[in-house]
């Protein structure tokens, strides 16, 4: 089966060419002008951009929050309904058990059974024993050449602390995988919490005045300290303060391969959301905070410059009806975590490409090729090139409207962007050439999504 896209403006992370694109075998064929090959299938696109499909890197589906879990990949669609065809998802290690061990039983139970998009995951340290150390340079052999290490959430079984943060870096280098750290510190959170609770501030703004700026910068600039004594790269995942975004761009300047990426809600979102009165602030409970208004400029400068490599979702997707009032009385039980797969390229383009902060170029780079790169999933995913799987989006640029729950996949009572404009829209969406999303509508089936293995020496190793 052949398709033909024609007529279209195909946009990568460094340049767009008004050109004609084939699809073949669930692969792009040829990419020119005015193609004279025989197809099945014409399509035209006519005034549509030709974009990859996204690769969204930082995803929680399946994850639990004390006793709040959330939604698995049966809300998987939610990514193609946003242009996104593959996902990175954190899948956790279980006590007790190896990292392989664990992956491989999330995959067969909860994810292969129900992806509709493409997935690889990322191992997540809850159990930071001698065994795992010694496993971290076999990650690669599974597809698995990243490891997040939560360096926040003292108290909880995930929480790591430095010795196991830099014994990880250290396992990790010759094996080309790279560790990512949620960065915050988690004693000062710990004394900001138990003080905020003494004097009866309990509601949801409590959850940043209790994380602030500063617990995220001394963490990433320790984080920093531990790569380079350890002599490995470094990838802060959610990098969301300054001075954090700072202490990374600094780093790497010095020649020290420190890497970060931000989230979409960080780039348009601030702690005013998080004062919304009648609990509705704990809808943006996540970890880090929501920032003030300033440190939101110094996160657009840094996806422009490059400084920051990638623009994630951070998807953690709690209803806010029973999940969410879990916390009600006190923060710190609010489950952490909000949606907002199906939400990044929309919110992204309007607000990046449409103000003119970011090229379209940019944009390609940010939300598909370099998390791709970075998650060692390139060039097979993240770019329009001939041998890529032809994961395609065709988006309308000229389509206008307002962002609602009503129009989300993500199985959540709500959406952290509601009545936000939107400019742009995913026409159609190809997952390996097939058509899965048209016009609103899911074409595809639970299942189809596949396993994709990264390969170590991604990004971070750019330089190695
Ligand atoms: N932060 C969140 O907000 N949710 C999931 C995990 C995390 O670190
Ligand atoms: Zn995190
Ligand atoms: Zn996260």
């Amino acid at each position: 089966m052949k398709i033909m896209i024609k007529n279209g403006t195909i946009v990568t992370s460094v340049d767009e060419i008004r050109a004609d694109l084939l699809i073949e075998n669930e692969k792009i064929a040829a990419i020119g002008s005015s193609l004279e090959i025989q197809a099945d299938e014409v399509v035209d696109a006519e005034g549509l951009y030709v974009l990859p499909g996204g690769v969204d890197q930082h995803t929680h589906f399946n994850f639990t929050f004390k006793t709040a879990t959330v939604r698995g990949f049966e809300t998987s669609n939610a990514a193609l309904a946003g242009g996104t065809t593959t996902i990175v998802d954190f899948a956790n290690q279980e006590m007790g058990k190896s990292l392989k061990e664990s992956i491989d039983k999330y995959n067969e139970n909860k994810v292969a059974p129900k992806a509709m998009c493409d997935y690889s995951f990322h191992g997540v340290v809850f159990d930071a024993n001698d065994s795992l150390f010694e496993e971290i340079p076999k990650l690669p052999e599974f597809g698995v050449p990243t490891l997040k290490l939560f360096m926040a959430y003292k108290g909880m079984p995930y929480h790591c602390d430095d010795a196991a943060v830099f014994k990880a870096l250290q396992a990790s280098k010759e094996a080309g995988v790279t560790i990512m750290v949620h960065a915050e510190n988690a004693d000062i959170i710990d004394v900001l919490q138990k003080q905020c609770l003494a004097r009866g501030e309990v509601d949801p703004i409590y959850h940043a005045v209790s994380r602030p700026p500063i617990v995220e910068t001394e963490c990433t600039q320790r984080a920093i300290s531990l790569a380079e004594a350890a002599d490995a790269p470094l990838f802060v995942v959610h990098v969301t303060a300054k001075g954090a975004m700072e202490a990374v761009r600094d780093a790497y300047s010095r020649g020290i391969p420190a890497f970060g990426e931000t989230c979409t809600h960080y780039l348009v979102l601030d702690t005013e959301n998080l004062a919304k009165p009648d609990f509705e602030g704990a809808k943006y409970v996540c970890s880090p905070a929501l920032r003030s208004k300033n440190h939101r400029d110094a996160l657009w400068a840094a996806v422009q410059k490059g400084w920051l490599k990638c623009v994630s979702s951070d998807h953690c997707g709690f209803n806010w009806a029973e999940q969410k009032h879990l916390g009600k009385g006190d923060f710190r039980s609010i489950p952490n975590g909000a949606p907002g797969l199906q939400d990044r390229l929309q919110v992204l383009w309007t607000n990046g490409v449409e103000t003119g902060k970011i090229s379209r170029q940019r944009f390609v780079d940010l939300w598909a090729t370099a998390p791709a790169k970075i998650c060692g999933l390139f060039p097979q995913k993240g770019t329009l090139a001939v041998g890529s799987d032809a994961d395609i989006v065709l988006f309308d640029a000229s389509d206008r409207g307002l962002i609602s729950v009503s129009d989300t996949f993500h199985g959540v009572d709500y959406n952290s962007y509601e009545g936000m404009e939107f400019i742009g829209k995913p026409k159609k969406v190809y997952l390996r050439g097939q058509l899965t999303f048209e016009d609103g509508n899911f074409l595809g089936k639970e299942g189809q999504g596949r396993f994709i293995k990264g390969k170590p020496f991604g990004l971070c190793y750019e330089n190695s």
